[in-house]
């Protein structure tokens, strides 16, 4: 059996896919894979593992039928066109569960970053700007006992609403499509309608999937809604927000800070006003990249692989 790789994983996936006397061939160039690239690269082989956000589209299917699986090397699956692969009868499996501490770690990491400027101060430092001792710099603010509001309280929602109690006792609220009991008994987050969401936390983080009923969900409109003092933290997706809108909204103080690991479009351009800003903090989309997260990632990508390739169920797969 041959597997195709559109990019780099942990060596420990590659290990376990050769055990399984599984052939893989791996795309090795520092630049993403064009659409046409992936499909020729794919018609010969029986698996894909897709780094990267490859588009997994009908195209794409239809001309790759013969694919007895697709493991995704991420828990998002915004790019799949997951009604198709049904049809065709290919399973996707997605790394479901194992990058939520990771990510919630990232999450966590620019809310408190933005809260004290420490990238824009940080940035001050390298450019020279330390030049004597100022008792009121640019003031940060404290998050000890705000209002988390969680977009999407699933695995890595619950897992950053954990982590806000724990270090500050904050209180949290939540919206969902449906509601997530389990949490709210286990943490006692409330649920809230999106306005209430908007109109009473102190930290907005994001951490649902990219729909077309989330896309540009945080737009003018929503940040209009949200306290002068809000802090808004994107993990997911960068189109769950609107960039154009975020810049204008902290650029008119509608709202006080951003923190972003994902943005829009992916990579972010060196000259965006974002960079600049002294509650900002950007980061190139590094939510799940730790080795010991990697590496349990790429352990899930080969047993889907492996799974998928033996017509068996896949031990994370998305659902449809
Ligand atoms: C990975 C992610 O970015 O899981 C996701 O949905 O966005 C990340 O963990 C990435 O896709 C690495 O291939």
């Amino acid at each position: 059996m041959k597997v195709f790789i559109s990019g780099r994983i942990a060596q420990s996936g590659l290990t376990l896919l050769k055990e399984n006397n599984i052939e893989v061939i791996q795309w090795k160039e520092s630049r993403q894979i064009t659409a046409s690239e992936l499909i020729e690269a794919c018609k010969n082989v029986d698996g894909l593992v897709s780094v990267g956000p490859n588009k997994i589209n009908a195209d794409f299917l239809n001309a790759c039928k013969h694919l007895k699986v697709i493991a995704l090397h991420s828990v998002g699956f915004d790019n799949v066109d997951v009604a198709e692969a049904k049809k065709l009868n290919i399973p996707i499996g997605n790394t479901h569960g194992v990058l939520s501490g990771a990510t919630a770690d990232t999450a966590f990491l620019l809310m408190l970053a933005v809260s004290r400027k420490a990238f824009y101060l940080h940035k001050k430092i390298i450019k020279g700007q330390w030049q004597n001792y100022e008792p009121t710099p640019e003031l940060g603010i404290e998050l000890n006992g705000k209002t988390l509001g969680v977009f999407g309280l699933g695995n890595i929602g619950l897992e950053m609403a954990k982590k806000c109690i724990g270090a500050y006792q904050m209180n949290v609220i939540y919206h969902n499509r449906n509601q997530n009991q389990e949490a709210e008994k286990e943490i006692g987050a409330k649920y809230v309608s999106f306005e209430e969401l908007l109109a009473n936390s102190d930290v907005i983080s994001v951490h649902t999937s990219l729909t077309e009923e989330t896309r540009n969900k945080f737009d003018n409109t929503a940040f209009e809604q949200m306290k002068p003092k809000a802090i808004f933290i994107n993990t997911a997706r960068g189109g769950i927000h609107n960039e154009v809108d975020l810049i204008a909204a902290l650029e008119q103080k509608i709202i006080w800070g951003a923190g972003l690991d994902v943005t829009n479009p992916e990579p972010m351009s060196a000259d965006n006003p974002l960079l600049n800003m002294e509650s900002v903090a950007v980061l190139p989309h590094i939510g799940s990249a730790t080795e010991e997260t990697r590496s349990a990632m790429a352990n899930l990508v080969a047993k889907n692989i492996i799974a998928g390739l033996n017509r068996e169920a896949l031990p994370s797969e998305v659902a449809n």
